[in-house]
């Protein structure tokens, strides 16, 4: 695999594990600040950028390259409000978007095509997530502190996990 490509799809790596350890501190707090459907959905979605990274370290290792795994920094715990987790994580995403474009653009310089094409599903999750964020910002933001608002909100958000309000199964 070329180097310099194996190197940047594994600092890649480092950043989908880094996501999925945000996600997951977001949705501690969530659980234990009362908003039980937004802890299920982040618990989720913690799970699926693990996919995210899982799928990078298979097609790496599959290549012909190694996956060197690298230090991850501990997440923030404490966020004021649901707004502030969902502001974070969207720009968070926008951040990932960003990294995602600039991988493809090596691949193109290196005129990897494989890993180019490889790397066109995260293209595609990144448009969905970016939205899906927006989305649910825009929600919060629209009730800003009405209570009864934000309870639907958090309700509406455990119902796309499920409703089990566990978060432990994943769509991937
Ligand atoms: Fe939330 O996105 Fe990974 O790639």
């Amino acid at each position: 695999m070329n180097p310099k490509v194996e190197s940047a799809l594994n600092e890649q790596i480092q950043k989908e594990e880094y996501s999925s350890r945000l996600y997951l501190a977001m949705a501690i707090w969530c659980e234990v600040n009362g908003y039980p459907g937004s802890a299920s959905f982040l618990y989720q979605h913690a799970e699926e950028e693990r996919i995210h990274m899982m799928k990078l370290i298979h097609f790496v290792n599959d290549r012909g390259g190694e996956t060197k795994l690298m230090a991850i920094d501990v997440p923030p715990s404490d966020f004021g409000s649901l707004m502030d987790v969902f502001t974070q994580i969207k720009k968070h995403e926008e951040y990932i978007t960003e990294s995602i474009n600039n991988l493809y653009g090596i691949t193109v310089e290196e005129k990897d095509y494989t890993t180019g094409n490889f790397l066109q599903w995260y293209i595609t999750e990144q448009v969905e997530e970016e939205s899906l964020f927006k989305t649910i910002l825009d929600k919060i933001k629209l009730v800003g502190k009405d209570k009864a608002g934000m309870f639907h909100i958090d309700k509406e958000l455990d119902g796309m996990t499920g409703g089990t309000g566990t978060g432990a199964e994943s769509n991937g």
